[in-house]
């Protein structure tokens, strides 16, 4: 397949990028390294040292002799480009993971709420009308979230694959309804990908575009098979309070003897994969599109869920480092469960990664190995969701 990546250069296009052009794929990146301009805006780098994208891509060339493309192009600015690159490319498929995906990040300040919903719905709906505009046939894979759905439901019914089969009362009876699960969105950053949902039902309905839109929960994991090659191919490690997730921040925090961020009580349950299996599920959502017309296919792209305190216990146990309960920066849950169903994946022949399986690996070749580069200044997450909420001042250098 000739496969377009969005937003390659990032934690999760990179190494899908490796997988697909390993796998045999004609992979061509396109990105606007927005993500590493972000890096120098907060003062911050990942915890790998991540090569320029000049480098990696020579680099991939050396050590499997296959070559990967690259567009510097912003999918949220620059229309007439894009429509460009899909007419001379023609890709069999697009993976779209293009979008500012940070909640604390887009919660930040007036300036990065709006910057993140200008480039996130910009660029979903820009790349959908140019998909029409050349033709239609090009399938896409867009990266959505677990967040989508929200996490304040109370009871533990499962969280279905997108659609629910609701009950509408009438005069005559009650009518069956298939309907988009109910969004609940619990930051702006959740907010665009709610809004991406909306117009993908609309465009697979008017225009027939074969949408695939995976619900992907929190990515832990560095390394697939491909970035381990070289060095110089390591995948990008986020630890700081903008843009690292939960439970990588914790192996990091581990490996400096700092003690494990906690917000609130820890009673949030939130669903996990592996980035190994992020890179897996997306090859079998490229192998399985949805026929034209249809509505958009739904995957719940998790493995595992995990609640953050039992997380943070067990690293706690694994390497000795005490539990901090932090005043929440975010407004979600104090306490949720959180029930998902995940069998299309696992009936597509995913094998996922387990916690227990990967953890220590994580803990010692990732963490440890490259703790020296760690700013400790930008651990403690300073992004409120509402003026006025506390941040841990204790624990900020
Ligand atoms: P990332 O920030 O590391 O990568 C995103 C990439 O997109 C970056 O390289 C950035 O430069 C590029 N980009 C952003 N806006 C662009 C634009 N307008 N034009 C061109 N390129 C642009 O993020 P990630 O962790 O790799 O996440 C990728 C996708 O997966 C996101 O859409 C995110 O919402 C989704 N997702 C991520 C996680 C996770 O835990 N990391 C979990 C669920 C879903
Ligand atoms: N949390 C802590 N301590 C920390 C960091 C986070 O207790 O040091 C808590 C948060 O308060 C939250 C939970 O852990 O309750 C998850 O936070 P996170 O930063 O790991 O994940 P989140 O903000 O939800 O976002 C990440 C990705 C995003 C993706 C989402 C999937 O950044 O791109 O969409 O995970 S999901 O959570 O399923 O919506």
């Amino acid at each position: 397949m000739r496969v377009l990546v969005l937003g390659g250069d990032g934690f999760c296009g990179w190494p899908t990028a490796l997988h697909l052009s390993d796998h045999g794929h004609d992979v061509t990146i396109l990105d606007n390294l927005s993500r590493r301009a972000i890096d120098l805006e907060l003062e911050v780098e990942s915890l790998t040292p991540v090569r320029a994208l000049g480098e990696r891509l020579r680099v991939w060339r050396q050590v499997s002799g296959r070559d990967i493309g690259f567009v510097r192009l912003d999918l949220a600015t620059e229309y007439d480009r894009l429509v460009s690159v899909l007419t001379r490319l023609r890709p069999d498929a697009v993976v779209h993971f293009a979008e500012q995906r940070a909640a604390p990040y887009s919660m930040r300040s007036t300036g990065s709420k709006r910057y993140t919903v200008d480039n996130n719905v910009r660029a979903t709906h820009n790349l959908l009308t140019a998909l029409v505009a050349t033709g239609g046939e090009t399938a896409l894979v867009h990266l959505g979230t677990m967040g989508v759905y929200g996490y304040g439901w109370s009871g533990s019914a499962p969280i279905p694959e997108g659609y629910l089969t609701v009950k509408v009362p009438t005069p005559d009876g009650d009518l069956e309804r298939e309907i988009l699960h109910p969004a609940n969105p619990g930051s702006v950053y959740h907010l665009t990908k709610t809004l991406d949902q909306l117009m993908f039902a609309f465009y697979a309905h008017n225009d027939g575009l074969r949408i695939t839109d995976l619900h992907q929960g929190i990515v832990w994991g560095t390394q697939t098979p491909q970035t381990a090659r070289d060095e110089r191919l390591v995948n990008r490690f986020d630890y700081d309070g903008d843009f690292g997730t939960v439970l990588n921040r914790f192996l990091m925090q581990a490996a400096i003897g700092h003690p494990l961020t906690v917000h609130g009580t820890g009673g949030q349950t939130r669903a996990f994969i592996h980035i190994r299996d992020t890179v897996r599920c997306i090859e079998i959502a490229l192998s399985n599109p949805p026929e034209p017309g249809a509505k958009p296919t739904v995957f719940n792209q998790i493995t595992e869920t995990h609640r953050v305190r039992d997380l943070a216990e067990l690293v706690s146990a694994m390497t000795g480092v005490e539990v901090a309960n932090l005043p929440n920066p975010r407004q979600e849950a104090v306490e949720n469960d959180l029930v998902v169903r995940n069998d299309r994946f696992l009936a597509l022949g995913l094998k996922p990664t387990t916690l227990s399986e990967g953890l220590l690996e994580e803990c010692t070749d990732i963490a440890a190995r490259y703790c020296d580069r760690v700013d400790p200044s930008k651990i403690v997450c300073r992004s409120v969701w509402r003026e006025g909420m506390a941040v841990a001042e204790d624990l900020l250098t």
